[in-house]
Order: C-alpha cells, then structure tokens, then sequence
C-alpha cells in the first residue's frame, strides 16, 4: 500500500481485520479503540518491513560510511501517524478508515508517547533520525530502552505530581527485538595482567555482567523507501540460574546480577539541563554505549578485514557528554581486542568520534568521581589514565611550563573525570548548536580548547522535522502551504521563501489567519477538556511549553501576567487585546523552585481566571503533561512564543524554530538560535527585548548587578513581588512563595528583574501590533515564509557533508 497509486482500500481494510482477529480474538465492530490502534500500526508495520529490509541489503552492498548516533535520549513522541505520513498512506489510511466508520484522530491518540527524552535534546535526537532517513544517509540512532520513560506530569492542586511512563504497557507494535545481537556489557572487578605470546594482555575479572539485548524500530524516510533503525538496549541477566546447583558464592552473584539487569533500563533520569551524579546514570551510559561500539566493531568486522580503517566506514557522534565513554570504550576493544598498538588505535579513536556540546550552563557539566569511575569501570578508568597522560604531555608540549593550561585543561582533575575535556581530546569534532553558542564556547567556555586546536571547532545550528510538526501537527496550514507553492517544502523547506510574495496579498492573508484560527478552536477544545477552562480562540495566544529552568525564566513570564492583572484591577476599563497566556512545562522531580514556579502559575491562573471584574481580558492556562503530542496542537495554534531566556543561556532552543514555522511571532531574547530567526525573519518582525549575552556575561564577570536596585526604583516590580509574600495568590499559606522571592531579591541569577521592564514594553509592543490585523497577518505568514533554515534536513545536509563525509546510500 506504500505509494498513493497503489493503495488498495479494500486490501487494507481485510489486512485490517485480519490483524484484530490475530492479536484479540475479535471482530473489527467489537475490538476497542485500543486494539483497533494496534490492528492500525501491525498493518503499517508490515508495510515497513520489505523496506527496512532492502535498505539494510543496500547498505551492505554499497559499503557506505554509517553514522551512529549515540544518545542517552531519543524524544520520538508517537509513531503511527508519523509513520504513514513519510510511507505517503495517510490520507488513504483515513479515509478507509472513515468508511469503517472509525476516526483517525481518535485512533492516533491511543499510541503513548514514546518518551525517552526530557526535552531539546532528546528531540533533537528524534528529529535528525527522520532527516537522515529522508535524506538517504545510512545511520543508526543508540540509545536505551527505558522501562519507564520522561514521567507524567499530573496536577493536583496546583502542584506537579509524578505519574510512572509505563509505556510499554500494551507493547510497542513497531519495535522488533534482536536477540541474536546481545551481547555482554561487564561492571566493576579488577583488572589483571595476562602474557599471551609475548604481549601483556589486560583481563577484567571478577566482575558483573548483564546480557545486552537490542530493540529495533523503524525510521521511516519520507517516500524513499528507506527506513534506517533506531536500536535501543535492553538489559537482561546473563544468566539462566539453577537455583540449587551453586554455591553460596556463586548464588549471591546470581542474585546481584539479576537486580543489574533489572535495574539499568528501569527509568529515565529527568534532569534536563542538570547532572544529578547518580552511579546507576553512569551505569547506564557505559551499558548503552558498550553494547553498541561492540555491535559497531563486529558488523564492521564481518565485511571488512583492517581494523585500522574503521573511521573509514563509521562515525560515531556523541549527543552532548552522555555518551563519552564511547573513546575509552572503543580504545579498549581496539587494544585489548582487537591487538592495536595505542597509538594506532588512537588514531582510529580519534577519527571516528565527534562531540556535540549543548550547554554551557554550569549544573549541566558531567564531572564523575574517580573513585566512583574506576570501581564500576576498572580496565576503562586505566584506559582513560593513559589518555589523561598523553593529553597533559601535549600541552605541556604546545604551552611548557603553564600549569594553569593543564588545571584548565586536563581530564582527570581533582579526583574527577571530566566528560566534556575526554569528550573534545577524544574526537575530530566538537560543534556548538546555534552561531551565538558556538561563538560562546569558542570564547569563553571552551577557549583554551579552541586555541589549543582550532580546527576541530565548528557550528551546526539546530533544525526540526517539518514532516512532523508542520505536515503531521499543522495539516490544515501544511495543505494551504502545499496549493500555493507545490509540496516540494516537505523535503526542501527553503522553498517556503515562495511564499513570500503572499503576503501583501490580503485573501491570502484572510485565509492564513483564518487556518490559525481553526487550530486555536481546535487547541480551545483541548483546553476546555483538560482544565475544564473557557478560552477564547479570537484572543492572543501567547505561549510559553518547554522545560521548566529558572534560566529559561518562566518566573518572568508569570510575574508579568500578574503585573497585567494588577493594571487591570486598577484600571478597569484599560483596553488590551484579549491575551490568553498558555504554559506547559515539566519540572525535574528535585527541582523545588522550578516545582514552586509551578504552582505559581496554577495559582494565579486559579485567581484570574475566576476574576468576572476583568471580564476575560486575560487568562492563564497551564497545559499538564507538556510532550511531544501535545507540542504539536499547541505550536498549530500560537500567535506569541515565548523565548525568553537569559541571553547566552540556551545554547538553541528548538521550541522557537517550530512556532516560527506554525506562523507564531517570536517575543524573545538575543539568545541561541533566536539571533538567527530574526536574522531570517527581519527584526521589525520579532519582538526582542533584554540584555545581550554580552551585557549579561559583563555583569556576571563584574559582579555589579544588584537585584534590588530594581526593586527600589521599579514600582510595578515591587507590587508583584510584595503579593508572592503577601498571601495575594494563597491567602491560606502567605508565606508560600517565599522562596521565588527570596531569589530574585538576593541574586536575580538570571536578570529577571533587570530585563522586566524591557519585556513589558515587549509585551506592549505586541498589544499595539495585533490591533492592525493586516499587519499581524502579514507578520505571521511572514514567520512561515521565513522558516526554511530551521528544517534538520538543513542541518542533516551540513553534518554529513562537513564533519561525517557520508554518502546517500542508492535504492
Ligand atoms: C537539553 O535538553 C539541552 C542541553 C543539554 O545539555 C541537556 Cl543535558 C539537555 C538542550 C538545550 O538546552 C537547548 O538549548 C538545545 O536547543 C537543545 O539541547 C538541543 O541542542
């Protein structure tokens, strides 16, 4: 049924039936919309497999280099309707569906998310896996089968409560386990020397092992037949014990073995942003990333005889310090392993990784113990011993007698191994995510790294997939887009430029508006049915969903809200555009201001929104459990994204680029990827406001800035931070948000009270600009016009022409 021509309806509405009566004993008018999902996916599935299959031959045949995406996270959200968008069957898939008398939407929404990713960075994952496979490049995405993925989120009188991701639940119908490719992943021991012919040979022993079990699914290209893999790993026990035939020994280790293997995949660490330390996380990391440089090695082993020329065929990257272990991993398979001299295998090592950094926020650096290293990872803490060793020497050498550099610069540093210094010294590449952060990294950050070797710097800002979040989330904009200019944007968004000599004209203008109209009734209704909240859809949707993060200042956000509010109050008859002010974030479970945060917007939305005097001028509503599914609804229906970060602190944002292409305005910093958006979109077309990045490192090098300079000299800031200590949003605990106040009051780390004033003219701005609504429109369709950098296929395009070398593989 792959191609539209060929699609047969009644074929697949026997093939439909089939699978029912296979998985539940059931006729189609008796199965439930669950199991009628499952039905849905099998026969997707089956048409994926002949692909799948032929790609893997081609890929094999043609002998192609292949990229290795390794990544702790992999944000895939829902498969199905992803799926039958890039095999060109959705339209039919529904319509047959129709016939049955069964609605897609309803069918969609019984897939869980598969959310094995907090946020950007996982995204980010899931949306260069679409791009690879629609661009043709042989990649695989490594990651980790989490038995519980990103939590969800439930909110329960105003406060985050935690709800278990078991989205495993009623199996996953795309996945496909690989058992004939587990292998053995070992912890902790010691390490022995062992002569074999004349040659010291390391042997790990006395340790513990689990069975690594992969877990494939699909990444279907879009209508190129191509579906590349996504392998995430599974830890089973090694062994198969006989409970009475071991001594007490030998029972003990069984035991322990088995807890290994049932603990390492149990759950998602949910720190965004944030290195929690924890000895299961780095578990975790060596587990994923040993099982899958064992699997690099053997494939590459089975056609290729001369291990010396691996990088030749593979390119591993590394999605941001997580996966690090991989250069000591793969100098240990090729020196214990494979007999390579150290500095050949070096070399290997060296032209196979590449290391994306994704931060500079300080919390975010993994640092681990030694102590804690070297116990769970003997034979691979030596291997990083060396490495340490030879690395201090070069810089002893570039730079004699500064101690400083190797203080600066060495890997192992006051009894921690330093991810990111192995990360840059083991790789021939190290990209930043967005111009603005790479330049940050270059001059700050990562400064001595960069004079020390130039070369290996470079930046890659980050895209989306628009077959997801325009094709799939936005279909109505997605068909408008695709009458006036031709489908070609689904593979080349750059041709969304043509729509640029649209947008003076005013039934095209009529038409865009009125599309952002029909998704903001269709997110209304979302709203209505999930906090039971009356919105307007004629009102400014103003919206801010991304991970909670005092950096990211959804404080600011609110605390402008109730600025607005208290204008409100005290002038009733004020006249605004009606705003409708949508949050969606999740908290990290330890995070308590971020968790505070949370409720504040609760409770001031609880407030205003009760509040008949304003007669709905504003309203606050708080999405729960913000994901990808969700995401899609709500970047459909914004006019106003909020990105609002303190400048120099979010190395891209994602978020931002997927508004943009949904028409919605930027109000935001000159920060990340921002500063490019508004260099495509023109700066009389954002609203932008605040210090530069800058000002703000100036201020945090001098240390000048004091938060209550602002309080004293700002009337409408003193207002609102009085009422988080004055009882005003919980009369029943005054003392309830002390803790936000206390922050902005002593440190205000992140600028929020010194950018308020500055944000609020912001704000302003946008209350006179909708009024012209020509002009928004205009604007809005503009911000479409403009997106076509922001594709990942772009980005796709410049990793594997500038730092992979890849080719596309023939089908
Ligand atoms: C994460 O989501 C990001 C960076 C990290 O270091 C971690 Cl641990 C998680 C985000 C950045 O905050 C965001 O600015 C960026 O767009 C995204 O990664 C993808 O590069």
């Amino acid at each position: 049924m792959i191609k539209k021509d060929t699609f047969d309806k009644e074929k697949f509405k026997k093939e439909l039936e089939s699978n029912v009566r296979m998985l539940f004993r059931r006729n189609l008018d008796e199965a439930t919309t669950q199991q009628i999902y499952q039905a849905v996916a099998y026969s997707v599935k089956d048409d994926i497999i002949d692909n799948w299959i032929e790609t893997h031959k081609a890929y094999e045949k043609q002998d192609k280099k292949m990229v290795y995406y390794m990544s702790m996270e992999f944000l895939m959200g829902r498969a199905l309707g992803n799926n039958m968008i890039n095999l060109l069957c959705y339209d039919e898939v529904r319509e047959t569906l129709e016939e049955l008398g069964l609605d897609m939407n309803l069918i969609e929404d019984q897939e869980p998310d598969a959310a094995l990713g907090n946020g950007g960075l996982g995204r980010l994952a899931a949306c260069f896996l679409d791009s690879l496979a629609t661009l043709g490049y042989p990649a695989y995405g490594c990651g980790i089968r989490y038995r519980y993925g990103m939590f969800k989120q439930k909110i329960e009188n105003g406060y985050q409560v935690e709800v278990p991701d078991n989205w495993l639940k009623y199996g996953n119908p795309f996945e496909i386990k690989r058992d004939e490719y587990a292998v053995e992943v070992k912890f902790g021991g010691y390490v022995d020397v062992e002569m074999h012919n004349g040659r010291q040979k390391f042997v790990q022993k006395g340790y513990q092992s689990v069975r690594a079990v992969p877990y494939d699914m699909p990444i279907v290209g879009y209508g190129n037949h191509i579906v590349n893999t996504l392998r995430i790993w599974d830890a089973e026990a090694i062994n198969n014990f006989n409970l009475d035939s071991f001594d007490k020994g030998e029972y003990e280790k069984a035991v322990e073995q088995e807890n290994l293997a049932r603990t390492i995949c149990e759950v998602l660490y949910p720190n965004d942003n944030h290195m929690a330390g924890k000895e299961l996380r780095l578990k975790q990391q060596y587990f994923f990333i040993s099982a899958s440089v064992q699997r690099a090695v053997a494939k590459y082993k089975q056609t290729h005889d001369d291990i010396r020329k691996f990088h030749e065929k593979v390119t591993f990257q590394l999605n941001d310090t997580h996966p690090t272990v991989a250069v000591a991993e793969l100098m240990r398979i090729l020196v214990d392993e494979e007999g390579l001299e150290w500095d050949e295998a070096w070399e290997v090592t060296r032209k196979t990784c590449a290391y994306t950094n994704h931060t500079i926020m300080a919390e975010a650096l993994e640092k681990w113990p030694i102590e804690l290293f070297s116990r769970l990872l003997p034979r691979v803490y030596q291997i990083v011993e060396e490495i340490n060793r030879r690395f201090v020497i070069e810089i002893q050498n570039k730079y004699p007698g500064d101690q400083e550099k190797i203080r600066k610069m060495a890997i192992l540093y006051d009894g921690q191994v330093r991810m990111a210094h192995l990360a840059i010294a083991g790789s021939y590449s190290v990209n930043g995510v967005a111009r603005l952060h790479t330049e940050i990294l270059k001059k700050r950050e990562l400064r001595d790294f960069y004079e020390m070797m130039p070369e290996k710097f470079n930046n890659k800002t980050n895209g989306i997939t628009q077959r997801r979040f325009l094709l799939h989330g936005n279909p109505l904009l997605a068909s408008w887009v695709t009458d006036k200019i031709g489908d070609d944007w689904i593979t080349n968004l750059d041709h969304l430029k043509h729509l640029k000599v649209y947008v003076d004209d005013e039934k095209c203008q009529q038409e865009f508006m009125n599309i952002k109209y029909q998704n903001k009734v269709r997110l209304a209704k979302y709203i209505k049915e999930h906090n039971g909240i009356d919105v307007d859809p004629r009102s400014i949707f103003d919206c801010q969903v991304k991970r909670l993060h005092e950096y990211k200042r959804q404080l600011m956000n609110i605390l402008h809200v109730m600025y607005l509010y208290n204008e409100l109050k005290a002038h009733p008859d004020m006249d605004i555009v009606p705003r409708t002010f949508i949050f969606g974030a999740k908290a990290a479970a330890g995070y308590y201001t971020a968790k505070l945060t949370i409720k504040l917007i609760n409770a001031v939305a609880d407030k205003i929104n009760n509040d008949p005097s304003i007669n709905g001028k504003i309203k606050v509503v708080f999405i729960e459990d913000y994901r990808v599914s969700n995401a899609e609804l709500i970047f459909a229906a914004a006019d106003v994204s909020e990105q609002i970060s303190t400048a120099s602190k979010e190395a891209s944002g994602t978020g931002n680029m997927k508004f943009m292409l949904n028409g919605a305005l930027t109000l935001g910093t000159m920060d990340g990827a921002n500063v490019e958006i508004v260099e495509e979109v023109g700066k009389d077309n954002a609203f932008i406001f605040g210090l530069s990045a800058e000002q703000v490192m100036e201020y945090e090098k001098n240390g000048n800035y004091n938060p209550r300079d602002v309080y004293n000299n700002n009337q409408d800031v003193r207002q609102v931070l009085t009422q988080l200590v004055n009882g005003f949003y919980s009369p029943e605990n005054p003392e309830l948000f002390r803790a936000l106040y206390d922050a902005l009051l002593e440190k205000d780390t992140y600028f929020t009270l010194l950018d308020f004033d500055s944000y609020k003219e912001a704000h302003n701005r946008i209350d006179a600009a909708y009024r012209d609504e020509q002009h928004w429109a205009r604007t809005a369709m503009l911000q479409t016009a403009s997106a076509g950098k922001f594709s990942s296929d772009r980005t796709i395009e410049e990793y594997a022409k500038e730092m992979w070398h890849l080719e596309k593989v023939t089908l």
